[in-house]
């Protein structure tokens, strides 16, 4: 009996890690790390989120026969936005190439590489999500691998709902708008959430234009002589041309069905496709995201004849449009009381639109230098306060855009230009300066605000912003800062989860994503980035975890936290490979 309880004792001893590790959902590290890996010369963070009594930490071959580093444990620290406690693991010192795990005591991370590709695979499967996304055509097994379809919505006969009819298209009146990207989860097609995720994949190209020409993504335009990134783009653009109505220059919110499909494959429902109301939200990012595709294709005309002219026509009617109609806002309930069939599928209201108002005028600016754009963007920017680009809060975007390549913008002092550059490196120094305080040591997660539905978002876009620092100052600190979010997203965060599906040891597997759920497939569609943690949990799912940083579960059902959405990829698309574009210039490669 004695020996038992001390075989007992014992036992429970040694279980006591894999205990705790169970205990916090865990289930084989609590050793939270990118799970793809890290450049050689760059910051190398890892976190340990169980006590350990131990003082040291081993950098190992993933045999774990050598040891290529060991270092001191970090101060525990308690997380402010869960009851995570942390200690960080600096091993930045160890710039070898290699494959490795980190080892505390019997705890071992997931395995990891220091490579100068480090992120690589993540950077083109982020921009490869979109292409699984297309609307209105087959996915070939040549492009799609296993995840190949037939089914798809063609969309080529769409239907003026009711609140959206016009002496020239009344009510039930068919014209085709094919094309675009499924938004999500779901598969309707919204312009508002179309014009930022557009928006910022131009904006990735405008920024690295040469890097971008050589990234390829087998897509069946691939090799035609435009970059990947302009391609994958222009098929979501020319769905959005179709959005707008010819006869007055608005563009209806929304190609929708009346209710959200079932959980079934693209193709299989046949539900009738409507476009809804007007908006003016939708008409300025439309106006916003033409404008800048204009000013991008003109120097394509050879592949793309007539398309910027198109593109800039179309963009200054749907500006007109919004001048004659600055208050039509989509509020679907109000809709619903007057018009039927009710539509139930997202809304994208935004009641404010100063900041689509910022980033229309800028974009409008930028390409055609008029004078009363400029006019427009004073005017608007005076009640604009600028914050982290979001589906409802566009401005930022506008300023980016001003700022791209900010001596050619003659209706602007210098003064009006250095504002606009310190407004945003502002925000970013807002964001770094207490990095060290979060037990985490991420940009991410500084701020209860950080953690909403789509929070993951947050994560990517301050990464964007912290690279537009760097653009604007030189200052290599901002670009060290926008890798701790990559960081998050692949793994440093303390769900212990890659949020981006097929990448990493620890992936989203169960994404609130129709086609994944449905194609019988093992793994999720890859490249998309889910959510993430979301304290409110709309989808009343059955949560483990609920804190802020932490409430975050890895079911299909959870649509507030594991649904993927466009504009949550987009800014994935720009952060990764802005990194991988400027890895040797800020000195992470090594020759
Ligand atoms: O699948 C829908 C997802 O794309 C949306 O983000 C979410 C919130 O609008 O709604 C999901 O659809 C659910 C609907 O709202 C309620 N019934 C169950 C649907 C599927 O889970
Ligand atoms: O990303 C949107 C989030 O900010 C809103 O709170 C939420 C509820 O309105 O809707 C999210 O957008 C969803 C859209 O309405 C429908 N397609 C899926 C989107 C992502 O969940």
């Amino acid at each position: 009996m004695k020996k038992f309880k001390a075989y007992c004792y014992y036992c429970i001893f040694c279980l006591l890690p894999f205990l705790s590790i169970a205990q916090n959902g865990l289930n084989q590290s609590t050793i939270q790390i990118n799970q793809l890996g890290f450049y050689p010369n760059a910051p190398k963070i890892a976190v340990l989120t169980f006590p350990s009594k131990a003082n040291s930490f081993y950098v190992l071959s993933e045999n774990l026969k050598d040891t290529f580093f060991v270092g001191k444990i970090g101060e525990q620290k308690q997380s402010a936005f869960s009851n995570t406690k942390t200690s960080i693991l600096d091993f930045s010192a160890l710039n070898r190439i290699g494959h490795y795990i980190i080892k505390v005591d019997v705890i071992k991370s997931y395995p990891f590489t220091i490579n100068n590709d480090a992120i690589k695979s993540s950077a083109i499967a982020s921009l490869k999500g979109f292409y699984f996304q297309r609307s209105s055509i087959p996915l070939e097994e040549k492009y799609a691998g296993q995840w190949k379809r037939t089914g798809f919505h063609p969309d080529n006969q769409v239907q003026v709902h009711a609140s959206a009819a016009s002496k020239e298209r009344p009510e039930g009146f068919v014209f085709s708008s094919v094309g675009g990207w499924y938004d999500a989860g779901d598969y309707n097609k919204y312009i508002v959430n179309s014009g930022i995720s557009n928006g910022t994949l131009f904006s990735a190209y405008e920024d690295f234009p040469a890097y971008f020409e050589k990234l390829h993504t087998q897509i069946p335009e691939s090799n035609n002589g435009v970059s990947d990134l302009l391609n994958e783009a222009i098929y979501n653009l020319r769905w959005m041309l179709t959005m707008q109505d010819p006869n007055d220059g608005g563009v209806y919110h929304k190609c929708t069905n009346a209710v959200f499909d079932g959980m079934v494959m693209p193709g299989v429902t046949k539900e009738i496709r409507y476009v809804v109301q007007k908006s003016t939200a939708a008409s300025l990012d439309f106006a916003a995201v033409t404008a800048q595709a204009s000013r991008i294709f003109k120097s394509l005309e050879k592949h793309f004849p007539g398309l910027a002219d198109s593109c800039l026509q179309a963009s200054k009617k749907a500006w007109n449009w919004s001048l004659a109609n600055p208050n039509k806002l989509y509020e679907q309930d109000k809709m619903n009381q007057s018009f039927k069939p009710a539509i139930t599928t997202g809304a994208y209201g935004d009641n404010n639109v100063t900041d689509e108002w910022v980033w229309a005028s800028a974009e409008l600016y930028t390409t055609t230098k008029e004078q009363q754009y400029y006019t427009s963007f004073k005017k608007f920017n005076n009640n604009f306060k600028a914050s982290l680009p979001s589906w409802n809060n566009v401005g930022l975007l506008g300023y980016y855009s001003l700022l791209q390549n900010s001596q050619n913008r003659p209706a602007f002092s210098n003064q009006e230009i250095d504002q606009l550059k310190t407004t945003v490196i502002n925000i970013a120094n807002q964001y770094i300066n207490n990095v060290g305080a979060n037990a985490f040591q991420t940009v991410m997660g500084q701020s209860a605000r950080d953690f909403n539905w789509g929070s993951n978002a947050n994560a990517a876009n301050q990464g964007i912003l912290l690279v537009k620092a760097y653009l604007y100052s030189g200052d290599k600190k901002y670009i060290d800062h926008a890798l701790s979010n990559v960081d998050y997203l692949l793994g440093r965060n303390a769900t212990g989860y890659s949020f981006v599906t097929g990448i990493g040891s620890k992936p989203a597997m169960n994404p609130h994503h129709r086609q994944s759920v449905s194609d019988d497939i093992v793994d999720p569609i890859p490249g998309l980035l889910v959510g993430g943690p979301n304290p409110k949990m709309q989808d009343k799912c059955v949560y483990q975890f609920i804190e802020a940083e932490t409430a975050y579960t890895d079911q299909s059902c959870s649509y507030a936290s594991n649904e993927i959405a466009i504009n949550w990829n987009a800014p994935l698309v720009y952060l990764s490979n802005a990194l991988e574009a400027l890895k040797t210039k800020v000195g992470y490669t090594l020759k």
